[in-house]
């Protein structure tokens, strides 16, 4: 019986991990006339020769498992945390970033993909409603919006988030960490015995959900000396940072999130974003758990402004 790699023409097993960084395009031998200049329209304009660039399976996992794991290494000590990349988290993510190259900025996000409530603008309906002066913020990142006086309407919530999204994204400075759960905050104390906030817990989403019916699934960590908590109102997830300074007796109680009032919650939301506790600043519809604020419903005027107000609490603490 010849051996099975006797048996399938598959390119022989790479010995040494392989160089990161893209090969020289004179390395690569490819079918037909392709170039790394080469437009969509070269690349497939002749079915019959096409073929992709040859690969072994490991050096996919390579390519992910390397820069993964240096990311993990890298963030390790993080200048930033944000917990949760809904709009807030995001909007804190894009100000602070553009506004400080220099820090290193970790998000935490539960879910696979981010973004958070901010897909659908209310009940699964598409178009996003967002009050002047928000419309500021879309100008800033670039969403296109219809002007109907005192708000604007982004035609598909989705295209506000993934272009917020794509923007966060792009940013040397900033790594994101998604389908990753903070289990818990990091804390010191200070010579008074009082608490600061000094980073995150974190597991992989799919092992949080799962302690109560595995052994012992012993978490990680990411020391930062700042940290955004932006993980929304109550919920499965929700308001988790809130929840867990209350059982840490760093808060006495939850005002609870209060009744539907859009000019009462946007207004308090946006301008109650802070530093709650040393080394915690929450913003977004975690606040209105913390306060007892009114809820909004389905405008994001706040989500994004708090944002920013919750990047500039940051900032605050960094020039200090
Ligand atoms: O979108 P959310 O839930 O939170 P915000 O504050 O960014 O935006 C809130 C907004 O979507 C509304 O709720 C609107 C305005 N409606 C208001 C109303 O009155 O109904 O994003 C929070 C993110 C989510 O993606 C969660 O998955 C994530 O935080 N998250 C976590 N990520 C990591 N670790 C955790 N422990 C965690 N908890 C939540």
């Amino acid at each position: 019986m010849s051996p099975p790699s006797a048996m399938f023409a598959e390119p022989a097993p790479v010995s040494a991990p392989l160089p990161t960084k893209a090969p020289l395009k004179d390395q690569v031998k490819v079918a037909g006339n392709y170039s790394s200049t080469s437009t969509l329209a070269e690349v497939t304009s002749d079915w019959e020769k096409f073929t992709f660039n040859p690969i072994r399976e490991s050096q996919v996992s390579r390519a992910m498992t390397s820069r993964y794991f240096k990311d993990l290494d890298n963030y390790a000590e993080s200048d930033v945390v944000v917990i949760g990349a809904g709009s807030c988290g995001l909007s804190a993510t894009y100000m602070l970033a553009k506004a400080r190259p220099d820090l290193k900025i970790a998000i935490i996000e539960a879910n696979v993909s981010p973004g958070g409530g901010a897909w659908l603008g209310g009940q699964l309906f598409s178009a996003m409603v967002m009050r002047k002066p928000a419309d500021a913020f879309l100008r800033e990142i670039g969403v296109p919006y219809e002007d109907e006086g005192n708000f604007v309407v982004v035609k598909h919530a989705a295209l506000f988030t993934s272009t917020l999204l794509s923007k966060v994204l792009q940013f040397p400075n900033v790594k994101l960490f998604n389908a990753t759960s903070v289990e818990d905050l990091i804390t010191r104390k200070d010579a008074q015995g009082n608490i600061r906030i000094a980073g995150v817990v974190t597991n992989w989403t799919l092992v949080t959900m799962h302690h109560d019916d595995q052994s012992c699934m012993d978490p990680n960590t990411i020391n930062a000396p700042i940290i955004i908590s932006t993980t929304g109102h109550d919920g499965p997830f929700g308001a988790f940072s809130v929840k867990r300074l209350v059982s840490m007796q760093q808060l006495e109680k939850l005002g609870g999130m209060r009744g539907l009032d859009m000019n009462v919650a946007e207004d308090a939301i946006t301008k109650g974003t802070r530093e709650i506790v040393p080394g915690m600043v929450v913003g977004g519809m975690e606040l209105s758990e913390v306060d007892g604020a009114n809820r909004m419903g389905p405008t994001f005027a706040a989500m994004a402004l708090s944002g920013c107000k919750a990047a500039e609490e940051v900032l605050r603490v960094f020039d200090e």
